[in-house]
């Protein structure tokens, strides 16, 4: 397992499991329903989440959640820029933007942030571009499909298989294009393309994952999964749910956990490595 990923001007150690927080500045997101869609809120939520111990802060203004409409760039830029630049000047941790369009990543690099984190695992020639003039983190997600379609019946021979020699496949594409390797996380994308079964069976096996040899990012945080093992239709009450699965994910070889709830996250995990012994 890697055990520092280089982030711009951030050497993020891996020794310890890393929380990235969630900041959706979006009117629609499935887990947060545009509580942070005005600037004011969205800087408050991103004090807060670094200040609960988030070690990276998650920019998205454009929800990718199943059937989600797209936004134009310019308005995904006019809801992340400023508060990539205020967060970037007043926090110590690394801000990533959430993005798939090249155009709202170099805009979050210009205003500082340290890490591109893409949905579409850098699938756009021009965003490898951006990536690779850069010297920013990058997060490399699995997704079948597009965000519209993505649930539509997805289908898999082997999806741990699959996923797996797809995220190689863009790391080394990522390399060919000069990125150096220790810039690069992978990300099987769960509920991208995936039905219940196909996260379960990625979880479960998530060992594999982690042998690929780069960090190994996961976000499940209030996901529809969690609200199907729970029945909980409301994503906000799937806190119980999401500890439980970034748990299993740590354990199995997880560096990164994707959430919303971080101070809860560090607790279940403090309390988890005081057992394993690591604390
Ligand atoms: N999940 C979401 C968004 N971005 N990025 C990575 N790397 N991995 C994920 O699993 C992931 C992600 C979806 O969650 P959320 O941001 O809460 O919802 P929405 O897309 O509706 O804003």
């Amino acid at each position: 397992m890697a055990r520092t990923w280089r982030c711009g001007r951030f050497d993020l150690s891996l020794r310890t499991p890393c929380v990235m927080g969630v900041l959706n500045v979006t009117p629609d997101s499935f887990s947060d329903g545009g509580a942070f869609a005005d600037h004011a809120s969205a800087l408050a939520h991103g004090r807060g989440l670094a200040a609960a111990g988030a070690c990276i802060i998650d920019v998205g203004g454009e929800s990718t959640r199943p059937g989600s409409a797209e936004v134009s760039t310019a308005e995904e830029i006019r809801r992340t820029r400023d508060v990539v630049s205020v967060l970037a000047e007043e926090l110590g941790v690394p801000i990533s933007i959430d993005t798939r369009h090249p155009e709202v990543a170099l805009a979050a690099l210009g205003a500082g942030a340290s890490v591109i984190n893409d949905v579409s695992g850098f699938r756009d020639p021009a965003m490898v571009h951006v990536a690779a003039s850069s010297d920013a983190g990058l997060v490399v997600m699995h997704m079948q499909g597009e965000p519209r379609t993505m649930q539509t019946e997805p289908h898999y021979e082997d999806v741990v298989a699959e996923v797996g020699e797809y995220l190689l496949g863009q790391a080394r594409m990522l390399e060919s294009a000069g990125v150096a390797r220790e810039r690069i996380c992978l990300d099987p994308g769960i509920g991208f393309g995936k039905t219940l079964e196909h996260n379960l069976e990625l979880l479960r096996r998530l060992s594999d994952l982690a042998d690929l040899g780069y960090p190994l990012l996961i976000g499940v945080s209030r996901k529809s999964m969690i609200g199907a093992l729970t029945d909980e239709p409301d994503p906000r009450k799937r806190l119980e749910g999401s500890l439980a699965a970034a748990l299993w994910a740590v354990s199995a070889g997880a560096d990164v956990v994707r959430v919303h709830d971080v101070r809860e996250t560090l607790r279940a995990l403090k309390v988890w490595s005081a057992i394993e012994g690591e604390a």
